[in-house]
């Protein structure tokens, strides 16, 4: 698996192009039967089984894998503040706030909270800490994310951009077996064709997850691409097209127009069709990755944020910047480098892997 760097390794060299003239629609191999429930099987609840119990199972082992996935943060932010709070007596609100800046809630608002916090008389100090830092995230009430149509009988339309190395493709990847599992019919436009790599790494998600992939060959017109997959997917009724773009680009500029190529090439084949962007965001590079949100979301518009590399970070306090300062949902968060390690994000599940 060439394509997976670990922070501090050195990288690997890219293969060499191996991609069939332009324009090649290339399909996965039949996907093997899907098995969404691979750790529990239905029969384990025996005639007992229903969909609800099925549902808290898998709701039960998401947040099991949450918590395994934030070790670093539980161990790291979330243990020095439960420390703060747990020496009894009144809560020292300057190494508080000191905590939640150097957690990557931002400073701006770690003081709002502290402030906010500090005066509530109905919670104790850890309560009311935790209480605004729920708000933050609830605040916008919004369910687990679901495709829906960009447009009466077309397919939801996914577009996933960021800058480079953040985990573009490997949360396609994740997403396209994730939707698969949920039994819907899946297509995956290979539209960074910046660098040949990339699109072989696609091809592998799609292969794995058994989703079927549009490519063109390197260089080619990303705009192209996502017309063609969106042909393909159209005819064939799927529900879900999802985007690979490309993290790099000679100069941001060039970045900008070639989405909002796509977003216009998109639009005349399907006027009016709404189509979601998701920025995927670097758990690590912190409040610099959040700056890189803002610039995105100036120029091409966010509907949601993907923030990956949890895993690696003690600082899982960005969540909270990134909903209060971009004010773009977080849908997903990413825990690893494994194709189901992409977990909805569940805001309370979130705050509560954190203090509990
Ligand atoms: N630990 C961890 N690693 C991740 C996660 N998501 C992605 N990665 C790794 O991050 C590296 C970069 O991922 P890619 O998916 O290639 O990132 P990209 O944004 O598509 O990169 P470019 O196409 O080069 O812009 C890979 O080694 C992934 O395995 C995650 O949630 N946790
Ligand atoms: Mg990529």
């Amino acid at each position: 698996m060439p394509f997976f760097r670990r922070p501090g390794s050195a990288p690997k060299p890219e293969p060499a192009p191996v991609l069939a003239p332009e324009p090649v629609l290339v399909e996965a191999e039949p996907a093997p039967p899907a098995q969404p429930e691979p750790a529990q099987p239905a029969y384990a609840w025996g005639v007992d089984w229903s969909a609800e119990k099925a549902d808290a199972a898998r709701r039960e082992r998401e947040r099991e894998q949450l918590e395994a996935g934030l070790e670093k943060s539980r161990t790291g932010f979330g243990a020095r503040l439960r420390t703060a709070f747990g020496r009894g007596g009144t809560a020292d609100w300057d190494e508080i706030e000191e905590i939640l800046i150097t957690g990557d809630v931002g400073a701006a608002l770690s003081i709002d909270i502290v402030e906010k916090a500090r005066k509530r008389r109905d919670l104790e100090p850890e309560a009311a800490v935790r209480a605004e830092l729920e708000a933050i995230v609830s605040g916008r009430g919004a369910g687990p994310w679901l495709p829906q149509p960009a447009a009466p009988g077309a397919p939801a339309i996914l577009l996933v951009v960021g800058v480079n190395g953040t985990g573009k493709t490997t949360t396609i990847g994740k997403l396209a077996a994730r939707e698969k599992a949920e039994g819907r019919r899946v297509i995956l436009a290979a539209a960074d064709t910046f660098r040949a790599a990339a699109i072989e790494q696609l091809r592998i998600w799609a292969d794995r997850a058994g989703t079927e992939l549009v490519a063109h060959k390197q260089d080619a017109d990303p705009a192209a691409v996502v017309f063609d997959a969106l042909d393909a997917a159209i005819a064939r009724g799927a529900d879900l097209l999802i985007a690979d773009t490309a993290g790099r680009l000679h100069t941001k500029a060039n970045l900008m127009d070639e989405l909002s190529k796509i977003r216009r090439m998109i639009d005349k084949r399907l006027p009016g069709a709404i189509v979601e962007t998701f920025f995927v965001l670097d758990a690590t590079t912190g409040q610099n990755g959040l700056a890189q949100a803002k610039a995105f979301h100036a120029a091409v518009g966010l509907t949601g944020v993907v923030l990956t590399k949890l895993d690696s970070t003690a600082k899982g306090g960005i969540v909270f910047a990134i909903e209060r300062d971009l004010g773009v949902p977080v849908r997903f968060v990413g825990v690893g480098e494994r194709a189901e390690d992409l977990l909805p994000f569940d805001p309370q599940a979130f705050v509560a892997a954190l203090f509990d």
